[in-house]
């Protein structure tokens, strides 16, 4: 716990210090109506279970570790289940053990927008919270979505560093996650429209799908560097699908020719930003995700929140939160990492 409040309280002092429009502790709030847990309809089951796209995932192992410290700063029981793989339909099982288990709580990141939905709206009728984070549902299949960050902002921020990149002109190509995955469609959808409109000179030839597996990542970005010999950028909106091509680009006659961005974290990216193979990408913190979405999950268990737009919640280290349209919450704005402010993130 007291892990997570440093690395907030650092990630938000160096955004500051940056300059860049970074606003993952703000409070959004203005409302009052959390009384503190308990209130009519609630109840104590603080049992939350934390359901990402896949195991084995650096990304969700760092909100994890968010959603962990926040269930235990409130006195439950944190658990995190998962499928090896990101397909569509792999976390029906986990959601109907997490339902007959009787959790408080699911909060899942979903691979696919429809594919689970009865699962979790079973759920809901046994009386588990759903909340969704960093990829939706339909939103009538859950009470609340966590959404790290504004897509328009996530599509524009991704396409602008490659512009940069590319000197504003060429051949560019998408490497994502799961073909289905909700996130990653929507910011494509967005940054296809976001080029079209501001980068006449820059033309998407392809997006293609490395699953968020490491190896059908690495071989899809090796197939498109064959398949397109004027590409001149790749954009990797996964961290799974950026570290993936940033090692294939790193010991390839492409590095330093073929220009990478995304969405990655630190960690993975540290080595690639060293060696010159990739100069900026972007991400949010995925441990205040995480943070934030316990959090959320708590107040619906206990009755302080139902999901309306207008109602507010304490996310703990992180402030008060508002939930907008949609049953929405906003984590932040996403965060541009250079060579110049990686050396202080550590996730
Ligand atoms: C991967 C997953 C996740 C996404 C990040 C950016 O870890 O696809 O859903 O939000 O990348």
């Amino acid at each position: 716990m007291k892990f997570a409040h440093t690395r907030v309280r650092a990630f938000a002092a160096v955004a500051v210090a940056a300059a860049l429009a970074l606003s993952g502790c703000a409070d959004t709030g203005g409302g009052t109506d959390g009384d503190g847990g308990g209130s009519e309809g609630g109840s104590g089951n603080l049992a939350i279970t934390f359901l990402p796209k896949n195991l084995g995932n650096p990304y969700f192992d760092t909100s994890s570790k968010g959603g962990e410290a926040a269930v235990e700063a409130l006195g439950g029981t944190f658990s995190e289940v998962g499928p090896a793989e990101a397909t569509p339909d792999a976390q029906v099982s986990y959601i109907n053990t997490a339902t007959q288990q009787g959790v408080g709580a699911l909060v899942v990141s979903a691979n696919d927008p429809q594919a689970i939905c009865d699962a979790l709206n079973e759920a809901r009728d046994a009386g588990v919270k759903v909340v969704t984070f960093d990829s939706d549902t339909d939103p009538e299949c859950r009470d609340l979505f966590i959404n790290q960050a504004d897509s328009e902002g996530i599509a524009k921020v991704q396409v602008d560093l490659i512009a940069e990149q590319i000197a504003g002109a060429g051949e560019i190509a998408v490497l994502s996650a799961s073909a289905n995955a909700t996130n990653q469609n929507a910011w494509i959808a967005l940054m296809e429209e976001y080029v079209a409109s501001e980068y006449p000179d820059i033309t998407l030839v392809e997006t293609v799908y490395g699953d968020d597996d490491d190896q059908t990542s690495f071989d899809k970005t090796a197939a498109l560097l064959q398949t397109h010999p004027n590409l001149k950028g790749i954009i990797s909106p996964t961290t799974v699908g950026i570290a993936a091509a940033a090692r294939y680009l790193s010991t390839s006659d492409y590095k330093g020719a073929v220009a990478l961005t995304g969405l990655g974290t630190p960690n993975q990216m540290r080595e690639y930003v060293e060696d010159g193979t990739v100069t900026s990408f972007a991400l949010w913190n995925p441990e205040d995700l995480g943070y934030l979405a316990a959090y959320a999950a708590a107040a619906l268990i206990q009755g302080d929140i139902t999901g309306e737009e207008g109602d507010t919640f304490d996310a703990g280290d992180l402030g008060e939160y508002e939930v907008g349209a949609d049953g929405a919450v906003l984590l932040g704005d996403p965060f541009v990492f250079t060579a110049e402010n990686i050396g202080e993130f550590d996730f």
